[in-house]
C-alpha cells in the first residue's frame, strides 16, 4: 500500500484543520477567525448545492424560477445573499458587511457584533449561470480597528489592509481559494465528505504567462495605453509567440485560470465604464490582496 497516498486520505488537511493550524502561531488568538471563516465556508457550501441544481431550476421550479404553486422563487444571487448575510450575522464576528446584493451596508446589531468587517460578492457572474459557466462568491475581510460604533468607514479602506480574501469558485468542481496574508491556499469540496480538503497549497502564479483575458468586444472603447498593450499581445515585436486568448467573462473563473496558469486578466476603464466595471471593493480589492500573495 502506497502509505503517501493512505495518509491523504486518512490525515484530511481540512479548511478548517488548516485554518486552526494557522491560529495556533498566534496564541493570543481566540479563534474569532476561525469561526467566521467556518461561516464563510458554510454559505460556500450552500451555494454550492444551490448553484448545482440551478440546473434542474427549470424544471422543478428552484432558484429564480416559477415553482408549480406558481410562486416566483428567489433569484439564486438574492438567495445566496440572503445565505451569506445570516450565516455572517449568526457567526457573532462581524459587525458591518457590504454585499453586492445590497444598496446599504448591514450593521450588525450590538449584541451579535464582532471584529470583523466582511465585503463580498454572493454570487459573480450569475448571468452565467443559465450555460453552466463557472461563477463565484467573492470575499475580502478587514478587522475593526476600535470599538467606537461601527461606520462604513471601516470597510472603504484600501485592499492591501485586508486580513484575508478568498473565492469560491463553482464550476466541474468547488475551489475555495484563501490567504489570510501568508500565501494562496486551495480547497476543493469534497462532496462525500461535505468538507473543503486542502489540494492546492501554497499557490503561485507563474512569473510568465502566455495567456491574456480581456472582453475584446470592448476594444473600440479603449484608451490608448490599452488598445497599444492588447496590441503587443497578439503582434508581439520582439519575436516573442503571440499570446492566448482566454475570457470566460465569469471574473472568478478568470482570476483562477490566470492564479493558476499565468498571464493577465483585465477589465480596464473604458469609455463605456468610465470607473471600470467590476466592483472595486468586493471585487477588485479581494482578488487583488490574494494576487499580491501568490
Ligand atoms: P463583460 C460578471 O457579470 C462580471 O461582473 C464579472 O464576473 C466578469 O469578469 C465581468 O462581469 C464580465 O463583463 O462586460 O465582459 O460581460
Amino acid at each position: 500500500m502506497d502509505h503517501a497516498a493512505d495518509a491523504h486520505r486518512t490525515d484530511l488537511m481540512t479548511i478548517t484543520r488548516f485554518v486552526l493550524n494557522e491560529q495556533s502561531k498566534y496564541p493570543e488568538s481566540r479563534g474569532d477567525f476561525t469561526i467566521l471563516l467556518s461561516h464563510i465556508v458554510l454559505g460556500c457550501k450552500f451555494v454550492c448545492s444551490a448553484v448545482n441544481k440551478a440546473g434542474l431550476a427549470k424544471l422543478i421550479g428552484l432558484a429564480g424560477e416559477t415553482n408549480i404553486q406558481g410562486e416566483e422563487q428567489k433569484k439564486l444571487d438574492v438567495l445566496s445573499n440572503d445565505v451569506f448575510v445570516n450565516a455572517l450575522v449568526s457567526s457573532g464576528r462581524t459587525s458591518v458587511l457590504v454585499s453586492e446584493e445590497d444598496e446599504e451596508a448591514t450593521f450588525v446589531e450590538p449584541s451579535k457584533r464582532g471584529k470583523y468587517c466582511v465585503v463580498f460578492d454572493p454570487l459573480d457572474g450569475s448571468s452565467n449561470i443559465d450555460c453552466g459557466v463557472s461563477i463565484g462568491t467573492i470575499f475580502g475581510i478587514y478587522t475593526l480597528d476600535h470599538t467606537d460604533e461601527p461606520t462604513t468607514a471601516d470597510v472603504l479602506k484600501p485592499g492591501n489592509e485586508m486580513v484575508a480574501a478568498g473565492y469560491c469558485m463553482y464550476g466541474s468542481s468547488c475551489m475555495l481559494v484563501l490567504s489570510t496574508g501568508t500565501g494562496v491556499h486551495g480547497f476543493t469540496l469534497d462532496p462525500s465528505l461535505g468538507e473543503f480538503i486542502l489540494t492546492h497549497p501554497d499557490i503561485k502564479i507563474p512569473n510568465k504567462g502566455n495567456i491574456y483575458s480581456v472582453n475584446e468586444g470592448n476594444a473600440q472603447n479603449w484608451d490608448g495605453p490599452t488598445t497599444k498593450y492588447v496590441e503587443k499581445c497578439k503582434f508581439p515585436k520582439d519575436g516573442s509567440p503571440a499570446k492566448s486568448l482566454r475570457y470566460v467573462g465569469s471574473m472568478v473563473a478568470d482570476v483562477h485560470r490566470t492564479l493558476l496558469y499565468g498571464g493577465i486578466f483585465l477589465y480596464p476603464a473604458d469609455k463605456k465604464s468610465p470607473n471600470g466595471k467590476l466592483r472595486v471593493l468586493y471585487e477588485v480589492f479581494p482578488m487583488s490582496f490574494l494576487m499580491e500573495q501568490a
